[in-house]
Order: C-alpha cells, then sequence, then structure tokens
C-alpha cells in the first residue's frame, strides 16, 4: 500500500503555506511513472517570504539567538526520536518518491536517529580560545553562526542529505531555508513536520520545494543568506560558486559528483572484492556520488574478476522497491533513464565489451538492468563521465604506480577504494590516491562521525565529522584592552 501524503505545501514560518503564485508540479513515482502528489511550487517571491521568516529567527534578541546551546542540541534530541518514531513511513516514503530499494531506506531512516544525535551531540562543544597577545591586553575567540544559510538538496538520497546540512546548520545556531530537488520533494517536507513538533522556533527552519531555475536561483542570489550548502552536479555547483561571488560573497559548500576509482590488486580476497565492486557501483541503481564507477582490476585475476562482475550483475532481483526482496529499483525519472541508456550506447559504440545488462526492463518505470562493461578503456566517454547510473566499467592494469596516475587523471575526487592483502600496498595507494574518502578492503563504510567530502572538482568543505560545525560558524577574535598587565 503507498504512504499517506501528508505534506504537500510550502513550510514557511513553521506555517503550510500555499505558493504565492498558487502554482504546483508533480512529483513522479519513479516505479510506475505515475503522478503520486501535485506539489506547491515555490519561486523567488516564496524563497523571499522564507529567507525574511529565517532572518527575523536570527535576529539577536530571537528565541533562537538567546536559546542556550544545549537547548539547540535537546531539539535536535527530540527531532531524533520523532525520526525513531516514523522510520518506517519515513523509508516508505522515500521510497515512493525517491525510487529507492526498501532495504536501503530501512538502513538510512534506521540509523538516522543516531547521526541526528551526533550532530546534535556538538551544539554545546563549539568553543573559542584565548589568545596569548603581546601587551597590557586579553583576547579570545568567539565563533558564532553564520546567519541564513541556504541549503540546496539532491534527489539522490533526500533523507540522508537533509539531514546532514539541516541538523549541522541547527547545531551551530543558524537559521535554514531548504530547497529540496524538484524530483523528490516530500520526504524533505515531512521531516520538518517532526522538526516543528520537536519545538524548533518559527522561522528557523524553511523549506521550499520548487525547481532550480528558479527558487534555488534565488537562494544563492539573496543577499541575506550568508552560506550556501549545495549537493548536485558539477555544472550547478560552478553555477553557485559564482552567485556567490556576485552578490555577497556567501560561504560555500559543495558535495559534487565523482567518478571513483576502485582498485582490486591480484592479492585481493577475491570473493570480498567482487562483492563490494558490486555493492560499491550498484547501491541505489548508481545513484550516488561515491558510486565506485572505473574499476581498475590488475591483470592477473582480470579475466576470472569479469566473469564473476558479470554473474554478480545478472543475478541481482530487479523489482519494485517497495518489495523487500527487491535488490535493484528504477532510476528517479525518465531523464535520469534516457541519460543512463545514452551512456550505455556510448560505451558500445567506443568499443567497451558489454557483459552483463546494458537495456531498460519493462515499458512503466524507469528501470535499467544492471550494466558491466569490460575492457573499458581511460579515454572512453564511460570512464571519464560520471554516468550516476548501474553501470561497471571494468579497466585492466599491471602495477601499482600506473594504476595511481590512471586513478588521478579525473577531474574528480570524492572516493576510492583498494583490495589488497599487503597492507603497504593499501597505506601507498591511500596517500597518493587524490580522493576526500579512501576505503580498504571495504567501500560505503561511513558515518556521521568521519568527515565527508572531496578533493578537487568534488567539492568544496566538508560534512560530518567532529568539525562540521565549523562550516556554519564565523570566528571572531575579541581583543580588549586591560589597564596594566596582570
Ligand atoms: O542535478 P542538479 P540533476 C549529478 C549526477 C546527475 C547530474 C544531474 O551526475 O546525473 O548531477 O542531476 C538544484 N541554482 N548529481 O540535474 O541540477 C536542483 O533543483 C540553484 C550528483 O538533478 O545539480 C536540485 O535541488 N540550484 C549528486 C539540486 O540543485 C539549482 C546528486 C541538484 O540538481 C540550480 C545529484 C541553479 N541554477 C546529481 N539548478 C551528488 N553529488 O550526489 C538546479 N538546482
Amino acid at each position: 500500500m503507498a504512504p499517506e501524503i501528508k505534506y504537500t505545501k510550502l513550510f514557511i514560518n513553521n506555517e503550510w503555506v500555499d505558493a504565492k503564485s498558487g502554482k504546483t508540479f508533480p512529483t513522479i513515482g519513479p516505479h510506475d511513472g505515475k503522478v503520486i502528489a501535485n506539489v506547491a511550487e515555490g519561486d523567488k517571491a516564496d524563497i523571499e517570504l522564507a529567507v525574511s521568516a529565517a532572518k527575523r529567527a536570527f535576529h539577536r534578541n530571537s528565541e533562537w539567538r538567546l536559546l542556550d546551546a544545549s537547548k539547540r542540541g535537546k531539539i535536535l534530541y527530540k527531532f531524533a526520536d520523532l525520526v525513531e518514531r516514523d522510520a518506517q513511513y519515513l523509508a516508505e516514503l522515500e521510497g515512493y518518491d525517491n525510487g529507492m530499494i526498501c532495504a536501503m531506506s530501512q538502513r538510512i531512516t534506521t540509523s538516522a536517529p543516531d547521526q541526528i544525535r551526533y550532530i546534535a551531540s556538538l551544539a554545546d562543544k563549539v568553543e573559542g580560545a584565548t589568545i596569548p597577545l603581546d601587551g597590557d591586553i586579553f583576547s579570545y575567540t568567539l565563533k558564532q553562526p553564520l546567519g541564513v544559510c541556504g541549503l540546496i538538496l539532491p534527489w539522490n538520497v533526500p533523507i540522508l542529505m537533509f539531514l546532514n546540512k539541516v541538523t549541522t546548520a541547527l547545531a551551530a545556531g543558524c537559521t535554514a531555508v531548504v530547497k529540496p530537488a524538484e524530483q523528490t520533494p516530500l520526504t524533505a517536507l515531512a521531516l520538518a513536520a517532526l522538526l516543528k513538533e520537536a519545538g524548533l522556533p518559527a522561522g528557523v527552519l524553511n523549506v521550499v520545494p520548487g525547481y532550480g531555475e528558479t527558487a534555488g536561483v534565488a537562494l544563492t542570489h539573496h543577499n541575506d543568506v550568508a552560506k550556501i550548502s549545495f549537493t548536485g552536479s558539477l555544472e550547478v555547483g560552478k553555477l553557485i560558486q559564482k552567485a556567490a561571488g556576485a552578490n555577497n560573497l556567501k560561504r560555500v559548500t559543495l558535495e559534487l559528483g565523482g567518478k571513483s576509482p576502485l582498485v582490486i590488486m591480484n592479492d585481493a580476497d577475491l570473493e570480498l572484492a567482487i562483492k563490494f565492486a558490486a555493492y560499491g557501483v550498484f547501491t541505489n541503481q548508481g545513484q550516488i556520488c561515491i558510486a565506485a564507477s572505473r574499476l581498475f582490476v590488475q591483470s592477473g585475476i582480470y579475466d576470472r574478476f569479469v566473469q564473476a562482475a558479470a554473474a554478480v550483475a545478472k543475478s541481482l532481483k530487479i523489482g519494485n522497491p517497495a518489495d523487500s526482496s527487491t535488490q535493484h529499483g528504477p532510476q528517479v525519472d525518465e531523464d535520469m533513464m534516457h541519460k543512463v541508456l545514452g551512456y550505455i550506447e556510448k560505451g558500445k559504440v567506443e568499443g567497451a565489451k558489454l557483459v552483463a545488462g546494458g537495456k531498460r526492463v519493462g515499458t512503466s518505470g524507469f528501470y535499467i538492468e544492471p550494466t558491466v562493461f569490460a575492457d573499458v578503456k581511460d579515454d572512453m566517454t564511460i570512464a571519464k563521465e560520471e554516468i550516476f547510473g548501474p553501470v561497471q566499467n571494468i579497466l585492466k592494469f599491471e602495477t601499482l604506480e600506473e594504476v595511481i596516475d590512471r586513478a588521478n587523471a579525473t577531474n574528480y575526487g570524492l572516493a576510492a577504494g583498494i583490495f589488497t592483502t599487503n597492507v603497504n600496498t593499501a597505506l601507498q595507494y591511500s596517500k597518493h590516491v587524490e580522493a576526500g574518502t579512501v576505503w580498504v578492503n571495504t567501500y560505503l563504510a561511513m558515518g556521521p562521525q568521519a568527515p565527508f567530502g572531496g578533493f578537487k572538482d568534488s567539492g568544496v568543505g566538508r560534512e560530518t565529522g567532529s568539525h562540521c560545525l565549523d562550516e556554519y560558524l564565523e570566528v571572531k577574535t575579541v581583543t580588549v584592552s586591560l589597564p596594566k598587565k596582570f
């Protein structure tokens, strides 16, 4: 049974309101391509209202600004309890709107409360320093919240992205305007309702669903917005950097795409490596920025590996994401499905060897078979561009030095992995591969305690980890003259 859709309006100043224009847009279910709900379509006028509400909530005498830091944390702890209470509903809603298989959406919503609690625990650990300046003076630093933050979300893991950005901004004492992706607005609205229920004062969090070119652009160009945190494509990330520079020099955190290399050495535990290589690229139908989309396999095990990888891809059970036995669901929308099928065609035309999958599944919904290409060369399009779909590209290599160079020959630098039983090989690769996260003999293992972000074009700044609040804080130096040295 389809989950109930409780919220389809804009969330501004703790109220559910229609868009000023009265417009709505449909959100489509990836399983069958049918309209799930019509959602209020926010644009510049609504962003204006939301930013004003967030600005009022950030006034120095506001309830939010005068709240003890530990009490901010308590609201987030309460929010964590509510997410725990509604975990099953949120998982179903995520799967319905985004196409994520329920095994994954449930994993996310059952671990979400602890993720929120970790960030909540940082709210009252923001500390400055005393500075030993020369002379009869006393100097110290204050770390203060930046102000109104614009949080622009992608569609691939909507709940996780909402939590990473919103809880961190709020723990730091900022206020926020969230712009969810137009493909997946529903879980952001459901989470906003839970934050209201947890006792968040009016205006501290606002959610404005709408399109990037209208609502998103208005947010990134708004002079009362102090910071943008964005997860999405490299192209839009660059536009956001430009908008930030053109107006009030906003702070910017960007989490962009990837073309992550996973290296399998001859001495690897083969069974483990095959399992993680598939998991690393087929999770969420390849719609994760850290997908292991360049799989480098050493020549001694190459043929055996290709055969096994094709067998794993063919064995994955494709089906309705709501079905608990499903291992592979649909792409998020028709555009992404065609984009991925286009890459598969390019792979064939440019001479890669298709050893599994390669086709659309059925005619309703946006399903693509888990696909494996062997004999992929570094200069092929499928080895260079982010596909963001279920396509495993296998490349052959001979030596560690060679594979480090080839792994780094990309403008991206988000994640990397290696399977080897030689600790020195693992350490050497981990030191020299250009990536924000490196996994050794595993892949996709993550948690709120570890920083996450990219080298090179994969992003700017870090999310999660014990210093994540710093991205939402300014450092102020206060220097006080003393009557004499004492
Ligand atoms: O991303 P967009 P799309 C990559 C992936 C995918 C490609 C395109 O390769 O194939 O991006 O996906 C908002 N100003 N990733 O088109 O457009 C938009 O409304 C302000 C990687 O969906 O970047 C949405 O909320 N905002 C990725 C968000 O930006 C704008 C996750 C992301 O949309 C805007 C998703 C603008 N001018 C896609 N234009 C990752 N890093 O995990 C759009 N938006």
